[in-house]
């Protein structure tokens, strides 16, 4: 499965709307990422509730850029529902990654770092530390990046400097402009959708069409 869903937000003050849409699309998607907005307005009955019905990779997007022991902290209000959660990586390792990778690899949970944004502004800061990032990712070697599927060309550099086995988890494609399938066809293992699916009046059918154009962009790429 090549697909992630994000989840941002819910209409709904129990949150059953979401619990609705992943009842139908859970088995399509290899997981499903939780953002802030969504973490905040929500208690943790929701996550408890999630997991009772998607047993796949569930990731906690807090975009974490802390001291290590504020981070090791927020992250242990998550640890009995989340697999994953993400950090980012300019914060460096002495102080801050070192901790928060140990107390995860203590806690069987992994840690997915960001690697450069999808919006223009990552071509600031980010990208101009292309470098620096890739030795910080090979020292601290998470599980997986995050990548995006709005300057694909990135995705092709991360993959090459640092080999297979990181995941390469890519966000961009649908309301931000990349197509199904072309993060994958530059070496992300992931997509990460969220609006296109979770706006859509029709989530499941939503979920099973991007499917279909993320294997049709495949193709596409390996003529
Ligand atoms: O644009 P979408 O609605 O498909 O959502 C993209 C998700 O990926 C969203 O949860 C956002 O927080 C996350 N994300 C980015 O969009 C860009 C990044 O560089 C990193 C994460």
């Amino acid at each position: 499965m090549t697909l992630v869903v994000a989840i941002d937000r819910s209409n709904t003050e129990d949150g059953k709307d979401i619990i609705s849409i992943l009842n139908n699309i859970c088995n399509m998607v290899a997981g499903v990422k939780l953002g802030m907005p969504l973490l905040l307005k929500h208690d943790l009955n929701l996550l408890s509730n999630i997991r009772k019905i998607c047993r796949n990779n569930l990731i906690i997007d807090l975009k974490l850029a802390d001291i290590g022991e504020v981070m090791v902290e927020t992250v242990e209000l998550f640890k009995n529902y989340a697999d994953a959660v993400i950090a980012h990586s300019f914060i460096g390792k002495n102080g801050a990654l070192d901790k928060l990778k140990n107390y995860l690899d203590e806690n069987n949970m992994k840690l997915i770092l960001v690697g450069s944004m999808s919006h223009k502004g990552s071509e600031e800061i980010y990208d101009k530390e292309i470098g620096n990032i890739i030795k910080l990712i090979k020292d601290i070697n998470p599980w997986g990046i995050v990548l995006p599927a709005t300057r694909p060309e990135i995705i092709k550099v991360f993959r090459r400097e640092l080999g297979n086995e990181i995941k390469i988890l890519s966000p961009g494609v649908g309301v931000q402009g990349a197509r199904p399938g072309s993060a994958l066809c530059y070496g992300a293992d992931y997509e990460i959708i969220g609006r296109s699916i979770m706006n859509s009046p029709d989530p499941k059918e939503a979920t099973k069409v991007l499917i279909y154009e993320q294997k049709r962009g495949m193709y596409e790429c390996k003529k």
